[in-house]
Parts: structure tokens; C-alpha cells; sequence
């Protein structure tokens, strides 16, 4: 049987989790304690991130991506990823903004929020000391996750930044409640791979963190709903298929603009990063975790964060869909863009990235 190692606290154990419902894949969940972590986790892919997928003839994969991938290969019947071009593109777009970027809000609520962060703190606790007492385990929770709280600033997640993510939050729930009132999922009535990458964060932070749940059911109850549908163990009932003629609605057109205003910017700019950190370091193959800082804007707030090259490995999926396109394909998916979200997708990656034994590559 499949297992998944994970956490009900953790951003991305939840994206495959749901997954694995759509998909009707039996499995069995496994908490990532320390012991696991020790005996399996480490030991089988040399890092320390969850979630991690143990198949049944023993392989261990990590990453979200790599996961999701592998099964689809596995149970190809009701694939996530749509065929038509213009759909395939978005999905692959929602995936990387789910992931990458809404890790910000979903940072800032649970460790900005009092009532948010007492929640996750004894949460950790639960993860690391099952059975123990709540004394023992909200210790536990505050030595466990001192390093994500800690991480806030590396984000670009600071008191200077919070208003200016909150409001891009509260505008983005604005949005996505439209949709939603509209479609059960960002491409009609079958999920894609862009709605496991937004469960991400809208799921185990953004709903399921006390405070802020009560924000999304309050503000956003449609976002909410999709977060229950996503979420729930009979999801592999679900027989709906994408619109028809490969359609976008126009309700995700706001959300897509957002993207490329708020996360673009920023992969271009590591993407830069990245031509220089090979020039001054031209003989190493593994790439750093963060190889320097960059300036992001969020409306006319700047703030400082870390690059993270990983980025560009998920960049890339979209980038080299989009250019590898046929005459035909371009053109319907050309409809859907402006001329700076075409020019942003069509820049050149001169340093291309790889995965290899879990860790950044450069592409020789
Ligand atoms: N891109 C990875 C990210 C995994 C990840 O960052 N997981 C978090 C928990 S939700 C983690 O293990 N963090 C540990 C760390 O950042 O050192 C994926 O999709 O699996």
C-alpha cells in the first residue's frame, strides 16, 4: 500500500493528500515524528522535507511535483493535467503560485496571528510528541517550530511587508470567491494540478489554522467550500471532466493578472540570480537553497527576500510548456495573455535547473 509521510499541520502534505483521494489511491498516512524522520526520512532522500511517498515496491519520493507525477504515470484515468493548451498552461501557472508564492500569506496568518500560532505551535507538539501530554507538547511545538516561525523574515514576511500581504490576500479571496460561485474548481468540475498547488496553502494554514479559517468562511465562504471539496475523502467520486473547447473562464483571468504582477517579477528576477551566482561560481553543480536577495513589490510596498532558485525548477514547467508550443496552440494561448505576461513567459532561462537525489541542480 502506499504510504505518505506527513503532517496534518504541513502546507504540502495537504496538496497530496488531496490528490490521492481524487484519485481513489488507497493509502495510509504515517506522522512524520522525529523517529521517522531518522529511520526513513533522512536516510531515504537525503533531506529533511516532508511530505514523502513510500510505494509499495519501496521507492521514496519527495516533492509534491515528483509525486503527483509519479501516480499519474501510475493512474493515468482522470489525469490533472488538461490537454488543451490555454488550460494546461494555467494549471501549470496556479501550480507554481500555490506552491511558491502563497506560502507568504500563509506564513504571515499562522505566525503573525496569536490565536493562529498557539494553535500551530501545539500542532508541531502533536507531530513530534504523539501521546504526550499538551504541556509536553507545546514545548515540543515551540522548539519544533521555531524554524518556520523564524522564517518569516527570508520570506520578505516582515511588519513592514504584513499590510501589503493581507490586502493582496483579502483582494485575492475577493476573486477566487467569485470564481468559486461560479465553478467548483479553477477549470469546471474536475480538479487540475493548479487546484492541488492553491491547497496548499488555502488549506492547511489559510482554512484549517483556527483564525483564519473563521476569515475565509466569513469573507470568502465559496473559497471555503472548494477547500471542503478538495479536501474530502470521497473527492474520487467526482466525475466531472474541465470546460468544454479548451475554455479559461474569465473569472481566473484576475487571479492569473495577480500572479504574473506579484510572483513573475520575482522568478525573473532569480532567474538573474542564477546567471550570476554561476558566473562567480562556475565549477559547482549543486545550487544553494538561496543564492542572495532581491527586492519584491507587492501594490508600492518594497521589501527585501531570499531567492530561492527551486523556484525556477517549477518556473520552468510552465515556461518550456508555453515555448515548445505548435503554431496553433500559440495563438489560442496568445488570446489569453498580455504582451508582458507572453514577454515574461517567452524570456530566455540560460541556467537551466535539475533535481537529482533531492537537491538543485545545474543543467550541464
Ligand atoms: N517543494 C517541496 C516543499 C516541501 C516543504 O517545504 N515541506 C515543508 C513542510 S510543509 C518542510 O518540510 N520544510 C522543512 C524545511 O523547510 O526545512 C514539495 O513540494 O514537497
Amino acid at each position: 500500500m502506499y504510504q505518505l509521510i506527513g503532517a496534518p499541520v504541513s502546507l504540502y502534505t495537504g496538496k497530496v493528500r488531496c490528490y490521492l483521494h481524487f484519485k481513489g489511491i488507497t493509502f495510509k498516512e504515517i506522522l512524520s515524528t522525529p523517529q521517522v524522520f531518522k529511520e526513513l526520512i533522512i536516510p531515504r532522500t537525503g533531506v529533511r522535507y516532508i511530505p514523502v511517498l513510500v510505494t509499495p515496491d519501496d521507492q521514496v519520493i519527495q516533492d509534491t511535483t515528483d509525486i503527483i507525477d509519479h501516480l499519474e504515470q501510475r493512474f493515468a484515468d482522470r489525469s490533472v493535467y488538461p490537454v488543451g493548451p490555454c488550460q494546461r498552461l494555467v494549471a501549470l501557472l496556479m501550480e507554481i503560485y500555490g506552491d511558491e508564492w502563497l506560502v507568504n500569506p500563509a506564513m504571515l496568518y499562522r505566525w503573525a496571528n496569536d490565536e493562529n500560532r498557539e494553535f500551530a505551535i501545539q500542532e508541531f507538539g502533536r507531530t513530534r510528541l504523539p501521546g504526550a501530554s499538551d504541556e509536553e507538547q507545546y514545548a515540543a511545538g515551540l522548539e519544533a517550530s521555531g524554524p518556520f516561525a523564524g522564517a518569516l523574515p527570508r520570506l520578505g514576511v516582515t511588519d513592514h511587508s504584513r499590510p501589503a500581504i493581507e490586502h493582496s490576500y483579502m483582494a485575492l479571496l475577493t476573486e477566487l470567491n467569485t470564481h468559486f460561485s461560479a465553478y467548483d474548481y479553477l477549470l469546471g468540475d474536475k480538479p487540475c494540478i493548479g487546484d492541488y498547488g492553491l491547497i496548499g496553502p488555502l488549506y492547511a494554514h489559510l482554512y484549517r489554522d483556527p483564525a483564519s479559517g473563521r476569515l475565509m468562511r466569513d469573507q470568502a465562504p465559496q473559497v471555503a467550500s472548494w477547500v471542503e471539496r478538495m479536501i474530502s475523502p470521497d473527492a474520487n467520486h467526482n466525475e466531472g471532466d474541465y470546460l468544454a473547447d479548451d475554455q479559461i473562464p474569465d473569472t481566473l483571468l484576475p487571479i492569473i493578472a495577480r500572479m504574473f504582477d506579484e510572483q513573475v517579477p520575482v522568478l525573473l528576477e532569480t532567474a538573474r540570480l542564477l546567471e550570476q551566482w554561476t558566473q562567480a561560481s562556475p565549477d559547482s553543480t549543486e545550487i544553494p537553497r538561496a543564492i542572495g536577495t532581491l527586492r519584491y513589490r507587492l501594490g508600492d510596498m518594497e521589501e527585501e527576500r531570499l531567492a530561492f532558485p527551486y523556484n525556477l525548477w517549477m518556473w520552468q514547467r510552465a515556461h518550456d510548456f508555453f515555448n515548445g508550443l505548435g503554431t496553433d496552440d500559440r495563438e489560442a494561448v496568445d488570446t489569453l495573455l498580455t504582451d508582458e505576461q507572453i514577454q515574461a513567459l517567452s524570456a530566455p532561462l540560460t541556467i537551466r535547473v535539475q533535481r537529482r537525489g533531492n537537491r538543485l541542480e545545474r543543467q550541464q
